[in-house]
């Protein structure tokens, strides 16, 4: 028989890790509804309810073809009544209510801001927001206590809000490649995040860094960081330990290795390209022209410098750990999600980014790639392009 839209949605499998999700899709017109949505529900600290959007707007992007009708959603997983309301709704009026006023909301609009300034999370933002706060310029006009992070955030605050370019992230790959050949000859060095996923933009560039002889990783970061100070392409570095330690649920945390996780969450200096120096030198001229004054040293005026700041994440694993590690940190954050929800409702396993626990057998699953992880789990293997989920 001829394939339909219900043969399909019926064979659409329910958890993300077991899908297939290209970048590019044909519902953004619905998944983007949704996500505002979840997006408003984080702000108001309801997970359940944002991860219900999610899964939602996930299942949509999985689907071959764009949804004209209800009758093409019989028979998908992951759709709640809420989340079908909306669609119904946009599909009849082109638009939901609920989710152009959320849009429109000063709450909605505030918190976005707020949220969108380094260093600063939903409970701090909620708190501004509440104090009646509702920009970065009305943080330094009010005098508002910032943490170091926080102050960065504010600083370069322009910079970071521009995505950055697959061009940039080459750019980033290069300087960070030339930091850690330097201090560690043989180290590794791996693009992760959305630009491993095939995106073209993203808000920051992720690294992944690790040497194919254990040990030789201890001690990397602070080497890799001095060097890029040296050379005055860092603005802002903090290096913590992985944050994935404090939030494993699963078993006690077993070998040593773990400890050695670290990230280092930086902005990078990055000088403009020839090309893109000369569209902000036409730029500075034009405000020198208009009589625009300097506003004070402490702010970065992009349009008129020769470089930008860049979010960049390292993080170094050591080896035994690396396919655990570039499984992590490859995303999407629903795809992490979903996998670890998959890991320990059907297969009573526990996945971080360190490693696997089975505990029917009570013992840890090696894994030199990521092809052998999702083999443990029972998963097909499913590539970085198509697990933007
Ligand atoms: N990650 C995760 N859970 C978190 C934070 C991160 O699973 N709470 C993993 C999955 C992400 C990866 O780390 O894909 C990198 O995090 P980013 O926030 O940089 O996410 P992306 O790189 O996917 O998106 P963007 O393009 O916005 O940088
Ligand atoms: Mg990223």
């Amino acid at each position: 028989p001829k394939p339909n839209g219900d043969s399909t949605a019926m064979l659409m499998k329910s958890y993300a890790c077991q899908r297939r999700t290209p970048l590019k899709h044909h519902n953004s017109f619905l998944t983007e509804a949704l996500e505002i949505l979840a997006q408003n529900a984080e702000y108001n600290d309801n997970e359940g309810r944002s991860v219900a959007f999610r899964r939602a707007a996930s299942v949509l992007k999985a689907l071959p073809r764009r949804v004209r009708s209800m009758q093409d959603l019989r028979w998908l997983p992951c759709l709640g009544d809420h989340s079908q309301r909306v669609i119904k709704e946009i599909l009849e009026d082109g638009s939901s209510r609920e989710v152009e006023s959320t849009r429109q909301s000063e709450q909605y609009q505030v918190m976005k801001a707020l949220t969108g300034i380094f260093g600063v999370g939903v409970r701090t933002a909620d708190r501004w927001f509440r104090e009646g706060l509702r920009s970065p310029d009305d943080l330094i006009r009010t005098g508002q206590q910032l943490n170091r992070e926080q102050q960065a955030g504010v600083q370069y605050y322009d910079d970071l809000q521009k995505p950055v370019t697959k061009a940039e992230a080459d750019v980033i790959s290069d300087m960070v490649e030339k930091a850690v050949h330097a201090v560690l000859p043989g180290a590794e060095i791996q693009l992760m995040g959305g630009f491993r996923r095939g995106k073209e933009v993203g808000h920051d560039v992720d690294f992944l860094i690790t040497h194919p002889e254990e040990g030789k990783e201890e001690g990397l970061m602070p080497k890799i960081t001095n060097w890029l100070k040296e050379q005055g392409l860092l603005l802002y570095q903090k290096t913590t330990r992985n944050s994935y330690l404090e939030k494993m649920d699963g078993p006690a945390r077993a070998s040593s290795n773990m400890d050695r996780f670290e990230r280092c969450f930086s902005i990078f200096k990055l000088q403009k390209s020839a090309a893109s120096c000369k569209s902000s030198s036409a730029a500075s001229a034009e405000d020198v022209s208009t009589g625009r004054e300097s506003e004070g040293p402490a702010e970065h005026h992009p349009e008129a410098s020769g470089w930008r700041a860049v979010r960049v994440d390292l993080v170094v694993s050591p080896y035994s750990q690396f396919a655990f590690a570039t499984l992590g940190w490859t995303g999407s954050k629903l795809f992490e999600r979903e996998l670890r929800r998959w890991a320990g409702q059907e297969k009573h396993m526990s996945l971080s980014s360190h490693a696997l626990y089975d505990s029917k057998q009570n013992l840890y699953l090696r894994a030199k790639t990521e092809e052998e992880i999702f083999a443990h789990l029972g998963l097909e293997f499913i590539p970085p392009s198509e697990r933007n989920a």
